[in-house]
């Protein structure tokens, strides 16, 4: 019942992070536009194959003076993969221990996503796109109830010849023909572009392919560096395309991978790929980060080595858009504030922090690698002191997930969300 929220407020209000205000409100105004890179991860970031970057654009872009690029963000994903992504970025709530609560709960649950508190408390349009069916993790669902205005899924594109590779319409074409609509949404809009070419089981065209494959010897592994560079390179064209409209001006993009696209089941493979004789978990921990990073004209830019993911996002946008997070029920912390306490939760209770890894029941030290092997009682202490807090984090985000206790929260000047003045489907004629 209602009283169920309460512990879930306590322990928020407890590990509220305060805004940086050097960043604080400085994206005010502007347009948003979040890139999903479909299971990219930070290793292939400046990563050179036969002497070679492989992704020269996204490279260049986080490099960029105006870019804040984030060097040890990871991904916090379960079983729902992108779409436990997609509740993390929208709503700073965890995926579930088990299935994909946005399939599970997403019809159903109250919401106080991105979507409808940009569109409510600044004006924004909201808008998603994705090249495959709606229906692919409950999206079209879903998004009626985080608020989304407006789903432009692989209905809205046209049909061409070979337009699919893999989990839908390949990224060249999705991001140019997304783009096109893009540019009509009123402005401020905020806008998610899932691109999926650079997926499992990273199956790319001879037109499309300008970089060999892995020798690996590991058929699963091999070509991800080839639809890498394929979304590498659809990125660089719509980056072009953003640039050509002037749009790119007024617009702060956020660009993320989602999750690893080469599984823990590869370790040989990954060795090699790395240039290592063997991985470890410490070097299996650091497999999981993702690359984060904002860019927009007369940003601050820089790497920062703050240790977050992706339930951290939310909070980060909100406070560069200016709007306090601090009464939201959101589990993550601005990525840009100077009190953050570092601690990565992984879906499955390990975690990383700027001290400390722990990871399938090894601890590291984190900057160094080094195994823990016999901690100190001082050590224990530690280790115990942040898996409570772990355990209560995931915990709680569950009871709001499972317990549907949005539903009882009442947001000051917050409409809770009409699912039903939703619709996404494309009227004939
Ligand atoms: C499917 C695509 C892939 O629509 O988003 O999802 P994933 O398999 O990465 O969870
Ligand atoms: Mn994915």
């Amino acid at each position: 019942d209602s009283n169920d929220i309460k512990p879930v407020l306590k322990f928020l209000k407890k590990n509220y992070a305060s805004p940086n205000i050097e960043y604080y409100g400085q994206a005010k105004g502007k347009n948003i536009i979040i890139i999903h890179l479909e299971s990219f991860q930070q290793f292939m970031i400046d990563y050179k194959w036969k002497g070679e970057e492989v992704t020269p654009n996204l490279n260049k872009l986080y490099h960029a003076s105006d870019t804040i690029s984030f060097d040890n963000f990871f991904n916090q994903v379960g079983q729902g993969k992108t779409a436990d992504a997609e509740l993390m970025l929208e709503n700073s709530l965890y995926g579930l221990p088990e299935g994909s609560a946005m399939v599970t709960d997403g019809t159903t649950n109250t919401f106080q996503s991105a979507p409808a508190l940009l569109e409510q408390k600044l004006g924004y349009t909201t808008a998603s796109f994705h090249g495959d069916v709606p229906s692919f993790w409950n999206r079209d669902n879903a998004y009626k109830s985080f608020g989304y205005q407006y789903f432009f899924s692989k209905d809205y594109l046209p049909k061409v010849k070979d337009e699919d590779m893999g989990y839908g319409v390949k990224d060249k074409l999705f991001l140019k023909e997304s783009a096109y609509y893009l540019e009509q949404l009123p402005q401020p809009f905020y806008a998610k572009l899932i691109t999926v070419s650079n997926h499992y089981p990273y199956i790319i065209d001879k037109k499309n392919t300008s970089i060999k494959s892995w020798n690996t010897g590991d058929s699963t592994v091999d070509h991800y560096v080839q639809t890498a560079r394929y979304l590498d390179e659809s990125v660089g064209e719509l980056l072009n395309y953003l640039d050509s409209t002037g749009l790119r001006k007024n617009t702060m993009l956020v660009l993320y991978g989602d999750h690893y696209g080469i599984s823990n089941n590869h370790k040989a493979a990954i060795a090699q790929i790395l240039g290592k004789k063997s991985v470890d978990n410490y070097d299996l921990a650091m497999f999981q980060k993702v690359p984060f990073m904002i860019n927009m004209e007369g940003l601050k830019g820089g790497v920062n080595h703050t240790y977050g993911g992706e339930i951290d996002v939310l909070p980060t946008i909100e406070d560069l858009l200016g709007i306090s997070s601090n009464k939201y029920v959101q589990f993550g912390q601005d990525l840009l504030s100077k009190n953050r306490n570092q601690i990565v939760p992984f879906r499955n209770g390990d975690w990383v922090t700027n001290k400390y890894t722990k990871y399938n029941g090894d601890y590291y030290y984190t900057s160094s690698g080094k195994e823990i092997k016999s901690p100190t009682k001082a050590q224990k202490a530690e280790f115990a002191k942040i898996q409570k807090y772990v355990t209560t984090d995931l915990g709680l985000s569950d009871k709001v997930v499972n317990g549907d206790l949005l539903r009882f929260y009442k947001l000051k000047g917050f409409k809770t969300v009409n699912k039903k003045s939703y619709s996404y489907t494309l009227k004939n004629g």
